[in-house]
């Protein structure tokens, strides 16, 4: 059904895999649309728990395919508008838990797209570039609302300026990634926390997910507000009956995601 990447359900885990690998998934605009499309739909799937965004052969993604930006008539604003800011928005959006399993290289906007998930694993052998500059442009694609929030405005100005490779330990050690493996376990160590996710009480955690962003933007008194509006909502969930219910008989919660 999708032609540039791949779509998988397996046991409450979606996996999304950019697959144009001769060109190291670099996006274009079909691209930008099914990825775009598979964020909804794994959103609407009662039986996705969790969403893994990954890349087929050697790399993540690097960023806007190259070959498209060339012509008189192309616009980089339009581009933006039309074809990454709503995938980034459908990404942030999606009510669910989100890992980017960085594979490889993510540059330019593959970078950015990795920035908007929620958890980031990477393999050892995977970089991340903030490599717009390299090519006399700003970062976009949410780069430059994410990257600050995550590893502060003194790191992301030295990658934004720069264009450099950051490694995948160095990513780890600045907070921008949440753990590395040898590429030997990576798919274990992304499986683990696919499954564990998969198995949370997802309705709190897509509030949870609205609610840091929301709170982020506004002062004390919204924030708490929001907070209370939140759990009014998961406090009605069944996984919460549930919870409190398997606290008390002193087992393990059995969450069904609602
Ligand atoms: O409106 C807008 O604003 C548009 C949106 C822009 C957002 C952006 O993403 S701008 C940034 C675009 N991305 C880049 O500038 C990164 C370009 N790529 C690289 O710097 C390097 O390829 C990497 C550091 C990512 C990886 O380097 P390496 O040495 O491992 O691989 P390579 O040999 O450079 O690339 C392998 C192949 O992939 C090669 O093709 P070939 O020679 O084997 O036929 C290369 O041309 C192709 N490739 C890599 N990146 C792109 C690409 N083809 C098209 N677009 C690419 N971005």
């Amino acid at each position: 059904m999708y032609e540039t990447i791949k779509y998988e359900v397996e046991q409450g885990i979606c996996r999304i895999i950019l697959n144009r690998p001769d060109v190291l998934n670099s996006f274009n605009a079909k691209m930008n649309k099914e990825v775009t499309d598979a964020f909804k739909q794994a959103g609407k799937d009662p039986d996705v728990r969790v969403i893994v965004l990954t890349g087929e052969g050697r790399a993540f993604s690097a960023g806007e395919d190259l070959a498209n930006v060339q012509g008189d008539d192309f616009s980089y604003g339009d581009t933006l508008r039309k074809r990454y800011n709503p995938m980034i928005k459908q990404i942030a959006s999606t009510e669910k838990p989100v890992i980017a399993a960085i594979n490889g290289v993510a540059a330019g906007a593959g970078a950015s797209a990795a920035l908007a998930c929620d958890f980031r694993i990477a393999t050892r052998k995977a970089s991340i570039i903030m490599a717009f500059v390299n090519i006399g442009l700003v970062p976009d694609s949410g780069a430059m609302y994410y990257l600050p929030r995550l590893v502060g405005m003194s790191k992301a100005i030295e990658m934004a300026y720069l264009g450099d490779k950051v490694t995948a330990d160095e990513a780890h050690r600045i907070g921008l990634v949440n753990a590395v493996a040898d590429e030997d376990h990576f798919e274990e160590e992304v499986n683990r926390l696919a499954t564990r996710l998969a198995h949370s009480a997802t309705k709190a955690i897509g509030l949870i997910k609205r609610a840091l962003y929301h709170n982020m933007e506004v002062g004390l008194e919204d924030a708490l507000e929001y907070e209370a509006y939140c759990q009014e909502i998961a406090g009605n969930t069944e996984d919460h009956k549930e919870g409190v219910d398997a606290f008390f008989n002193k087992r393990k919660p059995e969450f069904k995601g609602r």
